[in-house]
């Protein structure tokens, strides 16, 4: 009988401990099925399993402890069957170490302008054959249960932050009720972790009846969701800000979508924990890299005679052996520099991460912030 089962509490397989903290940053260690995660962390985003332009091989040089799949792309292909048969997504591709698989109705929504929300679930029509599908709470959970990732998100109700009062109050209430469904459809003897995901917008007393009803649930982690979309940063922070201080202290808080070097650091000092976002390795994709002097883009005519590296304080194994002459060359010609220039960006927020979380342990976050923010500013082409 699921209904009694549910009523049960499940033992999530999750310890988050917490190392020190700076006002409300936090380092952590998150220990999952996989592995230990410290924290603050960046997961970088492989939608259908994989970082595109970077190996498996090279994640776990560039200490990469957790990484980011979509139900939507994996359920799609290679498909449940096939998980099943090799027992899960860490079996199939060799990869040891965690993974977090987002729930899927957010990428349809974005990727796919047809999708359509109802109560039942997200429903879109299918870019190939035109067929309707339907993704449920209980759809989204089989498949991330045959997945396996360490941690699951549920399914929410999915909006732009500057949608009309009316959709967020429905999209609010909508994820709360999903949450039980999602509770009940999860398969408990799979030792898997189930986030629920704050909605609400703008509005601070739609996340605060968001925050309530998910709290109430007992998970084992928060994420803040509906955010980076286009509203203006003083609004979004201050959403982060009103979530992290209401949000259990002893769990794990998740920020989904959010990978600009400042957002990282500014919501690092909200309490955020962790961080996902595609936008390192997409920006790489178009020749663009981080550095410690703000964003810089490869422009192969500018930069034939420039020798120097991406970033002159950067130690990852692209700046150790290449110039911007070389890596400019080869933009839009050759795999080879989304491979490189991706590497660049992945190590940039990992070591920016890694910085975060020793500023926090020795108690010198204000003037590492104060540091990071004047050198990006200053540095700005
Ligand atoms: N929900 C889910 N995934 C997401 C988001 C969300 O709100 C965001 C925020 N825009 C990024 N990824 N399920
Ligand atoms: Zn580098």
């Amino acid at each position: 009988e699921p209904r009694k089962r549910a009523k049960l509490a499940i033992k999530w397989p999750l310890k988050f401990t917490i190392e020190g903290r700076y006002h409300r940053a936090r380092a952590s260690t998150i220990t999952l099925p996989h592995g230990e995660v410290q924290t603050p962390v960046y997961m970088p985003v492989g939608t259908k399993g994989a970082i595109k332009g970077v190996t498996f091989q090279q994640m776990r040089e560039l200490g990469c402890q957790i990484l980011l799949g979509n139900t939507y792309h994996l359920g799609n292909y290679p498909g449940t069957e096939v998980l099943d048969n090799f027992s899960g997504l860490h079996n199939f591709e060799g990869w040891d170490r965690n993974i977090l698989t987002d729930s899927g109705g957010f990428q349809m929504v974005s990727l796919l302008k047809l999708a359509q929300i109802t109560e039942e679930g997200v429903e879109f029509e299918s870019p190939t054959d035109g067929s309707r599908m339907l993704l449920t709470p209980e759809e989204s959970m089989r498949i991330q249960n045959s997945i396996g990732a360490d941690i699951m998100m549920a399914l929410d109700d999915v909006t732009n932050p500057l949608s009309t009062k009316e959709r967020l109050e429905e999209a609010c209430h909508r994820t709360t009720r999903w949450i039980d469904r999602c509770i009940l459809a999860h398969n408990p003897s799979k030792p898997q972790n189930l986030f629920g995901i704050v909605q609400g917008g703008l509005d601070a007393s739609l996340r605060d009846i968001s925050l309530e009803g998910l709290i109430s649930k007992n998970l084992p982690g928060y994420a803040i969701g509906g955010l980076a979309g286009g509203e203006a940063k003083e609004d979004f922070w201050k959403i982060v800000a009103h979530c992290t201080n209401k949000l259990p202290w002893e769990k794990p808080r998740y920020l989904m979508g959010v990978g600009y070097p400042i957002d990282l650091l500014v919501c690092s000092c909200l309490g955020v924990d962790m961080f996902d976002c595609v936008f390192a390795t997409r920006t790489a994709r178009f020749g663009q890299v981080f550095t410690k002097k703000g964003f810089l883009r490869l422009r192969p005519e500018e930069m034939k005679s420039d020798l120097s590296p991406l970033d002159e304080s950067c130690n990852c194994p692209t700046c150790i052996k290449y110039t911007k002459s070389f890596l400019s060359s080869l933009l839009h010609k050759e795999q080879t520099a989304c491979h490189l220039l991706s590497i660049h960006n992945i190590y940039f927020l990992f070591t920016l991460m890694r910085e975060i979380r020793e500023a926090i342990l020795s108690g010198e976050l204000e003037e590492y912030a104060r540091n990071f923010v004047l050198e990006w500013f200053n540095g700005v082409e």
